[in-house]
């Protein structure tokens, strides 16, 4: 028997079974053909009830997730290479460890996102595989190659921040282990986005060339970091299911406005210009007006002809091979500590 909740989402999904099957019980699923299953797991996440690994699910779902989980964990992982450029060359012991310990955190977020994505019945190895024969995307923005240290400033204040608006909605997406990863990736990624501002704001203070080398980056990344949203609505082909199963909560062009609306008035604080005439205030609309996306250099990124596409998936593949005993190496050990716990 399902127990009756207290509380009213899970209540609404009861009350749901009452009214369509009797008494509901606890493999409600079994005795169901496909549209009322459909219509079950509908009701489900209409009642803000989270999806779990074993629950049922439409196939459709479960390969929605595994792809966008999948490049979201590749996004976090490759996103490690443009920053990995400047560690040698920081210029303090501070900003070195900082650094370091925000990429760290970027393999970190992979981790959890890999996890949240073999709950859904896909290996690592599965995934990884699809990454590295270009069947999985990951983020385009990490095909841009990060030219100065102001370029490190650039990309935690605008690719962390942008990844914040977009993360912060994923919080409350329908997928329970995609959920709470989110929760905890959104704390590491605000100090992520605040160590990014507090590098251009630091060089946009500074000498006149160093101002210029903050307001080059802020040139150069912008428009990068609008396209992190994806396509506009019109053109978005995954945004029907997201939206219907509440996988996204908020579609491309909300997330982007966002972004936009926000990121504004911090550049207006250090003094930098967004290389956008035609950024606008819209008092009717109580939003920025913006200019046109050059979406054929976004698909030419995606597509895997970007500045870096290439450099980018055979430093992976080199990685991944280089590492290759160290994960024989980890397994063996557990496999080792099990027989001994078995024995004792
Ligand atoms: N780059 O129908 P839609 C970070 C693809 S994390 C490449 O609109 P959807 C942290 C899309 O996959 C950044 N491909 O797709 C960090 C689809 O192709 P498919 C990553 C893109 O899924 C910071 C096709 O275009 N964040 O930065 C892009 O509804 C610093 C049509 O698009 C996430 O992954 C793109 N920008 O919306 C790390 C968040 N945009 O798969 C290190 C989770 C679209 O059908 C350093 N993901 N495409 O072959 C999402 O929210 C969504 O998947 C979107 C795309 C918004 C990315």
């Amino acid at each position: 028997m399902l127990k009756k909740s207290s509380t009213d989402k899970n209540q609404l999904f009861v009350d749901y079974f009452f009214v369509k099957f009797g008494q509901p019980n606890k493999n409600i699923y079994n005795n169901m053909d496909e549209q009322q299953k459909l219509d079950a797991f509908q009701a489900k996440i209409d009642a803000e009830i989270k999806i779990e690994p074993k629950d049922w699910m439409p196939e459709e779902y479960r390969k929605h997730l595994q792809r966008q989980i999948s490049q979201h964990a590749h996004s976090e992982v490759i996103g490690m290479q443009p920053e990995g450029n400047w560690v040698l060359r920081a210029p303090s012991l501070r900003a070195k460890v900082v650094l370091l310990a925000k990429i760290q955190d970027e393999a970190g977020h992979g981790q959890y996102l890999y996890a949240a994505g073999e709950t859904l019945g896909k290996s690592r190895d599965e995934f990884i595989e699809e990454l590295q024969t270009e069947k999985a995307k990951y983020s385009s923005i990490f095909n841009y190659p990060t030219l100065t240290w102001a370029d490190m400033g650039a990309v935690g204040w605008l690719v962390d921040g942008a990844a914040i608006v977009n993360q912060v909605s994923l919080q409350r997406t329908s997928y329970g282990p995609y959920a709470r990863a989110m929760v905890r990736i959104c704390k590491e990624e605000s100090f992520h986005q605040r160590q990014g501002y507090e590098i251009i704001a630091h060089m946009a203070k500074g000498t006149p060339e160093q101002k210029a080398m903050a307001q080059d980056a802020l040139n150069r990344l912008w428009w990068p970091s609008l396209m992190m949203f994806g396509p506009h609505d019109a053109d978005s082909p995954n945004l029907g299911n997201g939206v219907k199963w509440k996988i996204k909560r908020e579609t491309n062009d909300e997330l982007r406005q966002k972004f936009i609306d926000k990121t504004v008035h911090q550049a207006e604080v250090i003094g930098l210009t967004i290389p956008d005439p035609d950024l606008k205030w819209n008092e009717e609309t109580g939003h920025y007006d913006y200019g046109k996306i050059d979406w054929d250099e976004f698909w030419n990124v995606v597509k895997g002809n970007g500045p870096c596409n290439k450099q980018r998936l055979e430093h992976h593949k080199r990685a991944h091979n280089n590492g290759k005993w160290v994960r024989e190496a980890a397994l063996a050990y557990a496999q080792k500590q099990k027989a001994k716990q078995m024995v004792a």
